[in-house]
């Protein structure tokens, strides 16, 4: 019997929900970096195990918006709550910030407060354990959030070496209903090869670059074609466009005689290889589109609204 779930995979910025993403469906459908606010928009990652297909709906870190670009990526949160059938709702046992049981972060008592008003049952998933020095410090954790919500399960997991990671995934699976598959069985994402490849050299930019510069880059593809090198191989042609917010942004992407641009294009190279497995060629351009993410033009322009 075919069955299938929608699952949401919420929380604030930098939890893991897109390496949980990536671990679960197998296949790095979303990009990862240490900085906040990487993920903008909402993205589907596909999970067919037998006859279950389980769609996870990553989304972007729940944060108080300071521009279009982050009403937009707020949007997509509640969106991406929509419909589904459960949510993880994903928080961190060991936060950047001090834990405080008693204060915990207004964006995430607002996310559970959404997901109550919406009445979907959610899991608390608390990523990052392999970090925990005692087991012991997930309990005031669980506790905490337990007061705000009334979970229907709790599962503390790594999305970074697996531990309990397929725990959570057996308690998702027990969401699916009786349905038809709504992806085929080989489709791991609802992105684009376009966007996909636009991604990869985003990322690599976030882990490159420091302090606001990243946050303010969106990359525009302008060529994406295959063709035959002269010894008659494939090679995918990309070029693409680094936009910044920034004159001084564009001098620090770009680096000492172009160096840094040029371990950024490698970087993506590589990385775009090995997703196609054929050669590529890859060039990179930076331009400045100042105060971007304050316009709804541009940031439709980008595709993130
Ligand atoms: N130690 C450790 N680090 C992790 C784990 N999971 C994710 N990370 C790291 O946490 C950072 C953020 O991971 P992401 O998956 O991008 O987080 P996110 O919640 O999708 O972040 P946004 O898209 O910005 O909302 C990255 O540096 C990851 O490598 C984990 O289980 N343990
Ligand atoms: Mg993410």
């Amino acid at each position: 019997m075919k069955k299938s779930a929608f699952i949401a995979v919420v929380g604030r910025a930098n939890v893991g929900k897109s390496s949980f993403v990536n671990r679960a469906v197998g296949e790095k459908v979303a990009i990862v970096s240490d900085k906040p606010q990487t993920t903008r928009t909402k993205i589907m990652g596909v999970l067919n195990r037998e006859e279950t297909q389980i769609v996870f709906i990553d989304t972007p870190g729940f944060h108080k918006p300071h521009n279009t670009l982050g009403e937009n990526m707020m949007k997509a949160v509640g969106a991406g709550l929509s419909d589904v059938d459960a949510a993880v709702f994903m928080v961190e046992a060991v936060t950047r910030f001090k834990f405080d049981p008693d204060n915990l972060p207004p964006a995430e008592l607002k996310l559970m407060e959404e997901i109550k008003k919406r009445k979907i049952p959610a899991i608390l998933a608390v990523n990052k354990i392999d970090l925990l020095e005692d087991k012991a410090e997930l309990l005031p954790i669980i506790e905490a959030y337990s007061r705000f919500l009334d979970f229907e399960a709790v599962v503390p997991f790594s999305a970074k070496n697996g531990d309990g990671a397929d725990i959570l995934v057996n308690e998702l699976m027990s969401f699916a209903k009786e349905s038809v598959h709504y992806f085929d069985d080989d489709t791991v994402t609802d992105q684009s090869e376009r966007t996909m490849v636009a991604e990869m050299i985003r990322e690599k930019l976030l882990r490159t670059l420091d302090n606001e510069v990243p946050h303010g880059i969106a990359i525009d593809l302008e060529q994406f074609f295959e063709s035959d090198t002269r010894e008659g191989e494939p090679i995918l042609n990309v070029s693409a466009v680094i936009y910044c917010e920034r004159e001084s942004h564009k001098g620090i992407i770009i680096g000492k005689k172009g160096a840094l641009l040029k371990k950024i294009g490698t970087l993506a190279r590589k990385d775009i290889e090995e997703f196609y497995g054929i050669r590529v060629s890859l060039k990179l351009w930076v331009k400045v589109k100042e105060n971007w993410r304050s316009m709804q033009g541009a940031i439709h322009g980008f595709g993130l609204d």
